[in-house]
């Protein structure tokens, strides 16, 4: 120890009353320790400080210039309703000053069902735009130039579609794609662990990404082929390590796909990007991004590449999701300000900011201009724009930087040891180790370790209502399905089956590439489900297998009292009846996100109710029926996509179909206060809005088995 950090750590221990400086360290969920202060000695030994922007290992940023050449683009992602209401958005928002557009689907889009299709009557229009033939697609874009301005689409499942019809919607506005820039974001294997809008298994869903790469890098040399995502792992409950780590482990094996097609590094790297969530955890999330680009040169000069930009890692950054708070709302704003500045500190070369209500719904335009107007503000009033990398030197970000990349460095290796990432989401490791950090997380939440402002202290006596965006999902779907009509009526059918047979065979016979074939499908009128299900006869479909983590929230709470309280109620509960409550945990429709019924399942087994994780993308008849079968007690139904008004009384008179027995019907997740008495007023018992304690809601359905029916 020098002897100016000995007359500090005296210095401290004044301060801190003769407690030892080391108790001030924090250790990160990332297993980091952060100390209270960082000096030159921390540099020791860090390689890549004396780099320059622009040039390989890209630690400080993958354009010499950066900001001060060309800032970020504004990119907000958006979509909702029908293509015309979603087109007057993206052109209202892009006269404003956005400066890229994001589309988001549907969820039935994003599984591949057109919206006449009866699984997706609650999905239809409502976290996204409903999208079912090139003739939706072409309103899309109606009036936006495509050869000017770039188009970012987040699919997944229905990619091929997706991306034909967008190919032949510029074709028809004038556009040839070699001149389309963008990205689709076209990353299966986080959908697997995470995200959920998968629709094959992995093998073909893995030749579906390496035909996309190989099209795009020979027709459409302005398109990023991907955007290797980690941004749902982080919403899923990872932390910042496991985020880095598996994102690009993802991107290695897409790497590696591509190049078992045949295809020069060269030729498609540079059109690889990326896409990081941004949290709470200032410093370390700029951090983030530095050791993202380090890590990645070091991955891709495995591969040998010959020109400097199939290193380069160019990323796309949201503010957090789940950094969002129902309660006290408008501090969401101030969140997402600082979130964007830390994705800016750290070098994004894009950026969407999060609407201050997106916990509660779809952005309204007022939040929606708030959210445009932050990044517009950091671009043209902070200055921070005119420095390249202005955290890089700093002791702590740079051994930071240094941190996350050697803790994920070793977690990468990891997943090569298990044969690379599609061997390790086939074993259920990164889904399980990202479960249990989610569960640890909201266990602190529960406990108050970690200080949510507004939830779990510094709470407001009454919370006002705000305005939400509501969509009438049933106006959506009966304009859609006329248009779909409309499309049918009007089209070659001859030449629709030609084009969807040529498509099946294919897919099925393994020569040529798919979205060759879709595009010809698509140009003939073909609609997204016609294409998804010719994939699906060759493919078949993926079914992943519910699992739950045991152990993990039970033991935050050893030893507490009021946990324990809860357990033994329970226990008495299960004494009496002769066996333990049985709780159903449902997800219903296409909504996909399941952090929140994982983390809900989990922690009711520990507490001792007998859990069953249903499968995704039920329908209210099929959860009823299993519900029925299994004889629960209680279904427990998490909504995070909107469908609830639709879905929740469908299940409720599903289950008084099908059972004299009262079961009760419990609804979790994104549902706004102004929804409530609705659900209420359908046969619901009890809702739990985000931010809700567990425990609170443990104890809750506890008191609705014994009879003491709440609200
Ligand atoms: C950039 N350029 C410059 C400079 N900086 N030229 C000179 N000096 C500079 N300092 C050039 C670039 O080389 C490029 O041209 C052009 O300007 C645009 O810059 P870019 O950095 O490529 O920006 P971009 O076009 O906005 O592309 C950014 C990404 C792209 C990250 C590469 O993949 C992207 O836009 N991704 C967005 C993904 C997204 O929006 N996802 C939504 C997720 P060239 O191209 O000619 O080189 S939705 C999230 C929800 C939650 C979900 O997923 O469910």
């Amino acid at each position: 120890m020098t002897d100016k950090m000995a007359d500090w750590r005296a210095l401290a221990e004044k301060e801190t009353k003769g407690k030892s400086v080391d108790d001030l360290t924090w250790d990160t969920p990332e297993g980091i320790a952060v100390k209270p202060v960082y000096t030159a000695e921390d540099l020791d030994g860090i390689d890549g400080l004396d780099s320059m922007p622009g040039q390989a290992p890209f630690l400080r940023g993958p354009r010499a210039t950066m900001y001060t050449g060309r800032p970020w683009t504004i990119r907000q992602y958006a979509g909702f309703s029908t293509a015309e209401a979603s087109n007057a958005f993206y052109r209202k928002a892009l006269a404003a000053g956005q400066q890229g557009v994001s589309v988001a689907f549907d969820l039935a889009t994003h599984r591949g069902y057109d919206s006449d299709h009866p699984r997706v009557e609650g999905d239809v229009g409502k976290a996204g735009v409903a999208i079912d033939s090139v003739e939706d697609m072409k309103i899309l874009f109606d009036q936006i130039p495509l050869e000017s301005v770039s188009v970012s689409m987040t699919m997944n499942g229905a990619v091929i579609p997706i991306l034909a019809n967008f190919i032949v919607a510029g074709e028809e506005q004038g556009v040839s794609r070699d001149k389309l820039s963008g990205t689709i974001q076209n990353d299966i294997l986080k959908e697997f662990m995470v995200r959920n809008t998968y629709i094959y298994p992995p093998e073909p869903s893995m030749r579906i990404i390496a035909d996309i790469i190989e099209y795009t890098a020979q027709e459409m040399p302005k398109f990023n082929s991907i955007s290797i995502s980690g941004y749902h792992m982080q919403e899923a409950g990872a932390t910042l390590v496991q985020e880095l780590a598996f994102t690009l482990a993802d991107g290695r094996e897409y790497v590696r796909a591509a190049l078992k097609k045949g295809l020069d590094v060269d030729v498609f790297a540079g059109r690889l990007s990326f896409f990081f969530a941004i949290g709470m955890n200032f410093f370390m999330e700029a951090a983030k991004l530095r050791a993202a680009r380090l890590l990645w040169t070091r991955i891709m000069q495995e591969f040998a590449p010959k020109k400097p930009s199939s290193l380069m890692l160019r990323t796309h950054c949201q503010t957090s999701g789940v950094s969002l708070q129902e309660q006290d709302p408008y501090n969401n704003i101030v969140r997402t300000a600082f979130e964007a500045m830390s994705a800016v500190l750290g070098g994004t070369q894009s950026l969407h900011t999060n609407s201050f209500d997106e916990a509660i719904a779809l952005p309204t335009e007022f939040s929606a201009r708030i959210a445009r107007n932050t990044q517009l503000i950091l671009q043209h009033e902070t200055g921070i724009t005119r420095v390249v990398d202005p955290l890089a030197g700093s002791y702590y970000v740079e051994s930071l930087t240094n941190d996350l990349a050697e803790k994920a460095w070793a977690l990468i290796e990891e997943i090569q040891g298990l044969g690379g990432m599609t061997k390790a989401v086939e074993s259920g490791l990164p889904k399980r180790l990202i479960e249990e950090a989610a569960t640890r997380r909201q266990a602190a939440v529960d406990r108050g370790e970690d200080v949510i402002v507004g939830v779990n202290k510094y709470q407001l006596e009454t919370e006002e209502e705000i305005d939400i965006l509501d969509i009438d999902n049933r106006a959506v779907r009966e304009s859609q399905i006329r248009r779909l009509e409309q499309v049918k009526r009007q089209r070659n059918a001859a030449a629709v089956d030609a084009a969807l047979s040529a498509l099946r065979e294919a897919a099925a016979s393994g020569t040529g590439n798919i979205l060759e074939f879709a595009v010809d499908a698509a140009r003939a009128r073909a609609t997204v489900g016609e294409i998804s299900d010719a994939l699906r006869d060759a493919f078949g479909d993926h079914h992943a297998v519910p699992r739950v983590v045991h152990d993990v929230y039970g033991a935050s709470y050893d030893g507490d009292p009021e946990y324990q309280t809860l357990v033994d109620r329970l226990g008495e509960m299960t004494k009496t009846a002769g066996t333990q409550p049985k709780i159903m945990i449902a997800k219903l429709g296409q909504d996909g996100h399941d952090r929140g019924a994982k983390v809900i399942a989990s922690a009711f087994g520990d507490i001792g109710f007998d859990v069953l994780a249903g499968p995704l993308f039920q329908t209210p008849e099929e959860a009823a029926a299993l519900a029925v079968d299994s004889k629960v007690d209680v279904v427990g139904m998490s909504s995070l996509a909107a469908g609830h008004k639709t879905l929740a009384p469908q299940l409720v008179q599903a289950l008084k179909s099908r059972s004299d027995r009262d079961i009760i019907v419990v609804v979790g997740g994104v549902i706004p206060r102004q929804d409530y008495q609705f659900l209420l007023d359908a046969g619901v018992s009890a809702v739990f809005g985000p931010g809700t304690n567990v425990l609170d809601s443990a104890r809750a359905v506890l008191d609705l088995l014994e009879g003491k029916k709440r609200n």
